[in-house]
């Protein structure tokens, strides 16, 4: 890489911070070995709180806002790093298409350089380290880039920079996804010491579809520990020589409610993807492993793995969702954040502590993707909020006295994956449908809530019959290898590329007729991935 074009501006702000905050480097410098102001900008500390209701005795502040897909934060000492994914970028990217197959021109993935690691000092004033990481928009809604953070305590951070998943080994890469950086903190400047995605090309170690997306981890005692929620794999990094290592591979997690065709996704099996999510080191020494699960996502799923040094596995906590990070408070107490307790009806994000007999107890709710979570010394919970989907409106919240809160008993919602062939579907979003829809359909017994599988390379349904003039929900999961879309070119709708193992919903409000929905994808249409719309 060559030199940022605002490093010379960077060590001008550096010295001036040193001026004024002399007490405050000082104090960071004999752990994180000094830490730079880049871009110093005021931070917007203590001025608003956000919307959600909090319980008694709980205090929210907003010490930053405006944030690209905020990923996980870390202290050291009073100070708060944390990163942000970005928001992608203008370069589109396009998977090479299999001989004799048309090229649409859809892009799989957009990239450019907008991902960050950002400090806030004690004094509340915001820094900006690092501000090009290489980022990448994964689906509709999702961005990819840097995330995972670990500090040495010796004046570097670690950082890991995602990739889009299964893109991985189709797109022209750079190099700079996929990997684990080292970045000094007095100058910014930053290296890849480790390139995971060519790993995964290389060796596959969790034998599925080859996709990597490395996302959280921690740095102990020499490596960094490094989660990849597309490889489904934990590695560890060497710090000084950047050799990996694989340290557990994490494989799929069992899903009986699977249709019998299981995942193609995963040569077959009844099995989703476990996407562990990072890896942070307990008051025991043992490693920590939150997953967030592939998709349908199902509630009370995800398990949270324990992990001795050597290797050796237990299960630290089981019947949980979606778990994207795990904290633990100054009495050794752990703390699971939650992206969300049921991610196909709108589920809020939580925060559940694990109790020492395993009782689990939501402390926070009405969290809006939620993501990374770290406690200070003094007991303070920092959440990165509104971290995956909402550009531009993440948030970095510091709550107070949530060790306090008495709580909730952690419950799952009650729509279940339900146990027949069509389980693979979106269990909330089927079972309004099976049962009393909440919205009522003009036309008797026609649906206004439709789930369809795209597969490789077809649809799970050829035909589709729904009510006129009426708005009806399509719940699209993609449960095949490859990228697919839906697409109605009569009535303009399109879901846009919806990559393996993702979801995406559109609505239909439609004249009585019959439509061909079809994937724009090179070749699938002519290989028989459309189907007949009726609307009646
Ligand atoms: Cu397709």
């Amino acid at each position: 890489m060559t030199e940022h074009p605002s490093l010379s501006g960077i060590r001008a702000a550096r010295i001036d911070r040193r001026t004024l905050a002399l007490g405050a480097v000082a104090s960071a410098a004999a752990v994180a070995g000094g830490v730079v102001a880049v871009n110093a900008q005021d931070a917007t500390p203590a001025a608003e709180t956000p919307a959600f209701t909090l319980p008694e005795g709980v205090e929210a502040v907003v010490l930053a806002s405006g944030l690209n897909n905020p990923r996980f934060v870390k202290v050291v000492d009073d100070w708060i790093f944390f990163t942000e994914a970005g928001v992608g970028g203008e370069d589109a990217l396009f998977a090479t298409p299999v001989a004799g197959q048309e090229d649409t021109g859809d892009p799989v993935t957009k990239r450019g350089y907008s991902g960050t690691l950002k400090s806030i000092g004690p004094d509340a004033t915001e820094y900006t380290i690092v501000d090009d990481f290489i980022s990448y928009t994964f689906g509709a809604v999702e961005v990819v880039g840097a995330s995972g953070l670990g500090f040495d305590g010796n004046g570097s951070a670690y950082v890991i920079v995602g990739a889009p998943g299964p893109y991985i080994g189709q797109i022209e890469r750079t190099g700079e996804e996929a990997a684990v950086y080292k970045v000094d903190l007095a100058t910014g400047e930053k290296s890849v010491i480790a390139d995971i995605g060519a790993y995964e090309i290389a060796n596959n170690p969790d034998p599925a579809a080859i996709d990597s997306n490395p996302y959280g981890g921690t740095y102990a005692g020499g490596l960094v520990y490094v989660a990849d929620a597309g490889g489904n794999a934990i590695y560890t990094v060497d710090a000084e020589t950047g050799e990996i290592a694989v340290f557990a591979v994490t494989g799929g997690l069992a899903a009986p409610f699977l249709p019998e065709a299981g995942n193609a996704l995963r040569g077959g099996a009844k099995e989703i993807d476990s996407v562990p999510s990072t890896v942070t080191e307990g008051p025991n020494g043992n490693f920590f492993v939150p997953f967030i699960t592939g998709g349908p996502f199902p509630p009370g799923m995800a398990p949270v793995y324990e992990y001795a040094p050597d290797g050796t596995k237990t299960d630290f906590a089981t019947g949980l969702t979606m778990t994207s990070d795990i904290a633990f408070s100054s009495d050794g107490t752990a703390y699971v954040c939650i992206m969300s307790s049921n991610l196909l009806a709108g589920g809020a994000g939580q925060i559940v502590r694990i109790g020492a007999d395993g009782t689990k107890t939501v402390v926070l709710d009405g969290l809006m993707a939620p993501n990374g979570i770290a406690f200070d010394n003094e007991d303070n919970l920092f959440v990165t909020h509104k971290a995956n989907g909402f550009p531009g409106e993440g948030e970095l919240v510091r709550f107070s006295g949530v060790t306090a809160v008495e709580g909730t008993p952690f419950t799952l919602p009650e729509t279940q994956p339900p146990a027949s062939p069509e389980a693979a579907t979106p269990a909330a979003t089927e079972a309004p449908t099976e049962e009393a829809s909440p919205i009522a359909s003009p036309v008797a017994d026609l649906p206004t809530e439709v789930s369809l599988e795209l597969e490789d390379i077809k649809y799970s349904k050829t035909e589709i019959t729904i009510p006129a003039d009426t708005d009806v929900i399509v719940n699209l999961t993609n449960k095949g290898a490859l990228p697919h879309d839906f697409t109605i070119d009569e009535l303009n709708i399109s879901s846009g590329t919806i990559p393996s193992g993702g979801m995406a919903t559109v609505k239909i409000n439609a004249p009585k007729g019959t439509y061909t929905y079809y994937c724009t994808q090179p070749g699938h249409r002519t290989a028989g991935m459309f189907g007949t719309l009726k609307v009646v």
